[in-house]
């Protein structure tokens, strides 16, 4: 959840001479932003330093970072209203060598697992499609409700560059995969099931053989808990707004639950945040299939101390 970011000091220091692009592009580089945090905290498993945009260069799509706005692409559908010169996703495209950081990052750290990741078909659709975030979704929604048929032949491609690239990381040795769909919280249950769900369980049936762990990430899903429980993912992952006790009580036993630490208490002050820690410990009953996480991304302001006392906390669980 943003564990290698701007509230390190080595990462600023690396950040201040290279772009997140660059950054990427060297798997020593990559393995060093990895290693940042796992050094700092008593983490548990480190996450691929990537970014779940980059795959869509493979596709045709050119994409920049923009300081303080975030990911941009000039050729998104919304600008030309085709989809002429995107292709589907190939290896030999995608220029990052994520397998290369995987491999390093697994030789200098063997007792460290690591969580590979893509991004979800939705928020990777909201992005190709505006062109920079989508402000509540309103320009995907309504480009699924009135050009349906590019929606979703856009949708098609991007399903099938997730199963792909997952596969990748997976043959090069992630140990769990996590499904990072940031925005699916803006649709109504009827239409996430309707319009979102079937690429998710296309992906969970084509990577579940995989027999690496897979989680779904998502914020604002309090309201989808029917429609996420029938996805077959291994475990979910909650932001802050609902108690996972009631998530358990509403989807059963079978599926781990991850979460949900609001990220600005974390980053606001430590005494709270380690008495909300304890709140939702003591709420999932320290039970198994449990991951400890944030709700969100570590916000940049937060102090990487407050992080390493709430791993402290989890950690004197038993
Ligand atoms: O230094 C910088 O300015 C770059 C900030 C940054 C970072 C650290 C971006 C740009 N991407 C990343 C890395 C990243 N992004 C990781 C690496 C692993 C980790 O440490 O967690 C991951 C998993 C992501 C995932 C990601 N990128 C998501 C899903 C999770 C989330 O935060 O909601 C999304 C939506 C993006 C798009 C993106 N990339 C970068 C930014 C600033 C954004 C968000 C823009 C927006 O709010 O719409």
């Amino acid at each position: 959840m943003r564990q290698a970011g701007r509230y390190l000091p080595g990462y600023r220091a690396i950040r201040k001479t290279h772009n997140i692009k660059e950054m990427c592009q060297s798997s020593d580089l990559s393995v060093e932003i990895m290693s940042e945090p796992i050094r700092m905290m008593d983490l548990d498993a480190a996450i691929v330093f990537s970014d779940i945009m980059l795959p869509a260069e493979g596709m045709g799509f050119n994409l920049e970072f923009k300081e303080g706005i975030g990911p941009i692409m000039g050729n998104a559908y919304k600008f030309n209203k085709t989809l002429d010169g995107i292709i589907p996703f190939e290896r030999k495209n995608y220029i990052y060598p994520i397998t290369e950081t995987i491999k390093k990052f697994k030789e200098k750290n063997p007792g460290t697992p690591i969580i590979g990741f893509s991004g979800g078909p939705i928020t990777i659709m909201s992005y190709l499609i505006n062109g920079s975030p989508d402000k509540d979704l309103h320009y995907t929604k309504d480009t699924l409700l009135n050009e349906p048929k590019k929606f979703f032949e856009l949708m098609r491609m991007i399903t099938q560059m997730i199963i792909d690239y997952c596969k990748l990381q997976i043959s090069s040795g992630v140990d769990a995969i996590q499904i990072f769909d940031s925005w699916a919280g803006f649709f109504s249950p009827y239409s996430f099931k309707s319009n979102v769900a079937p690429f998710l369980s296309e992906i969970t049936s084509e990577i579940k053989s995989s027999s690496v762990p897979l989680i779904y990430f998502s914020t604002g899903t309090a309201g989808l808990l029917y429609e996420l429980r029938d996805l077959e993912f291994d475990f979910l992952s909650i932001d802050w707004r609902i108690r996972l006790s009631k998530v358990r009580k509403t989807i059963g036993d079978d599926i781990g639950l991850q979460g949900n630490l609001d990220p600005f208490i974390a980053s606001s002050n430590m005494e709270e945040a380690l008495k909300e820690t304890k709140n939702i410990l003591a709420d999932i009953d320290y039970r198994n299939r449990y991951v400890f996480n944030l709700g969100h991304g570590v916000l940049p302001s937060t102090d990487p101390n407050t992080l390493k006392e709430i791993v402290d906390v989890v950690h004197s669980v038993k």
